[in-house]
């Protein structure tokens, strides 16, 4: 699973990715900073069942910190987009092809209104974000109908003549962003495209792609630096655009990270707060730069919204469940005795033949039944799993 960071030049979006991935990555308070795109990995962070289950864990596929289980997700820091990436102003928009295999988007916004459209530093409170966010998703568009808009009408006619219908068009010119044919029939019935796709105007397929987009590469904004004063009535601005928003101190989230690193504090990605250990070496400075994030970011907002950021990305914009697929049942183990070693994230909706077929396509094909590891309760292929599942597949397919 992937998410990507977008945003305009200044916003910290690769603040928000160093501190998401602990690397070390250019940060610098003018605008493209980052040239290039940076790909890291971060994790999603839920409660591990094995407290609830009485097992001490050994995880495999992701890691296990005082209860809470890590499962590692790929993320993208991109270079700022300006208004009119898409005709070249800035950088472009050519690193937007990046985002083709991103799951959903974290748009970064400065949400104390200290850059201005472009990036530039101006007077904090000066900028509403609420146009940022606007322009953001107009540049997605346009990455979108340039892909699926070119040679429109040509392509369109052909696949008329051939019979072919209007949604496997269109979902086969995306197929390289990872949109299926159901999204594409969805967009169509949505955008109320009802004559021939050769007829289709451009406003028509633009139309079209912000449906799909909206579908294909769920969004949600990360209002940064809510650290700064001017940031607070802002963040209540950004939720009225209806997407789904939450307030974050990127920098907060990078300072405690790194502090925790270097055993300054004990803090984990998410915590509510940091403890400072008796034996800490930590510098009076130092203590009181981090009793400032504690009262500006952790006790207003119960969190620096880095961690949240990512975890709604999979569990709110993707509807996405976690569940423990083991071997034995009753000891929670794979084959060679390691207990609760995955954790997956599924989409929520998804069958226990589904999950089998992702573990193994033959174990998946040869399945014979399911049982929750919980209460021995015999499961049937077809049952829906839960979030927090501990679920065995018993296959007639041997496992490797
Ligand atoms: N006060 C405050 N400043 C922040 C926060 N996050 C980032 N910054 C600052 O914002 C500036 C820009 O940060 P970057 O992470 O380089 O921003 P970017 O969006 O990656 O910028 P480009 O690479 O130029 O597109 C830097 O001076 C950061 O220190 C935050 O949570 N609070
Ligand atoms: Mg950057």
């Amino acid at each position: 699973m992937q998410v990507g960071i977008v945003g305009k030049p200044n916003a910290g979006k690769s603040t928000f990715f160093s501190a998401a991935t602990l690397t070390l990555v250019p940060i610098a308070n003018y605008p493209f900073t980052t040239i290039k795109p940076n790909h890291g990995i971060s994790y999603l962070r839920t409660k591990c069942v094995h407290t609830e289950l009485g097992v001490e864990d050994n995880p495999r596929n992701s890691k296990c910190i005082d209860g809470e289980r890590f499962i590692p997700i790929d993320i993208i820091d991109l270079p700022g987009l300006v208004p009119g990436a898409s005709e070249g102003k800035g950088l472009g928009n050519q690193f937007l092809d990046e985002l083709r295999k991103a799951d959903a988007l974290i748009h970064v916004v400065d949400a104390s209104g200290s850059t201005d459209s472009e990036g530039k530093l101006t007077q904090p409170g000066t900028h509403n974000p609420v146009d940022d966010v606007a322009f953001l998703e107009t540049e997605l568009k346009m990455w979108m109908l340039r892909i699926v808009g070119k040679d429109w009408e040509k392509i369109a006619r052909k696949t008329e003549m051939a019979g072919e219908d209007p949604a496997s068009l269109v979902s086969e010119r995306l197929s390289g962003l990872g949109v299926t044919k159901r999204q594409a029939e969805n967009g169509i019935k949505k955008a109320a495209l009802n004559g021939k796709p050769s007829g289709w105007t451009r406003e028509d397929l633009m139309k079209l792609v912000e449906i799909i987009r909206r579908e294909a590469k769920p969004l949600m904004l990360a209002a940064n630096k809510i650290d700064l004063p001017t940031s607070i009535g802002n963040v209540r601005r950004l939720k009225q655009t209806g997407e789904l928003t939450l307030p974050v101190s990127a920098e907060a989230e990078l300072a405690l990270r790194r502090a925790a690193e270097k055993r300054l504090i004990e803090y984990k990605p998410g915590d509510p707060d940091f403890q400072v250990p008796s034996k800490s070496p930590v510098s009076n400075e130092q203590k009181s730069a981090l009793e400032m994030i504690r009262e500006k970011v952790l006790k207003p907002i119960g969190s620096t919204g880095v961690q949240a950021c990512i975890n709604s990305a999979f569990l709110d914009l993707l509807n996405m469940i976690v569940v423990y697929p083991v071997e034995n049942p009753e000891k929670f183990s794979d084959h060679a005795g390691n207990i609760l070693p995955d954790a997956y994230l599924v989409p929520n909706g998804t069958t226990l033949k589904e999950l089998a077929l992702k573990i193994h396509t033959e174990i998946g094909e040869q399945m014979l039944y399911g049982v929750n590891a919980r209460n021995g309760m015999r499961l049937s292929d077809n049952y829906v799993l839960k979030a927090q599942d501990v679920v065995s597949i018993v296959s007639a397919a041997k496992r490797a």
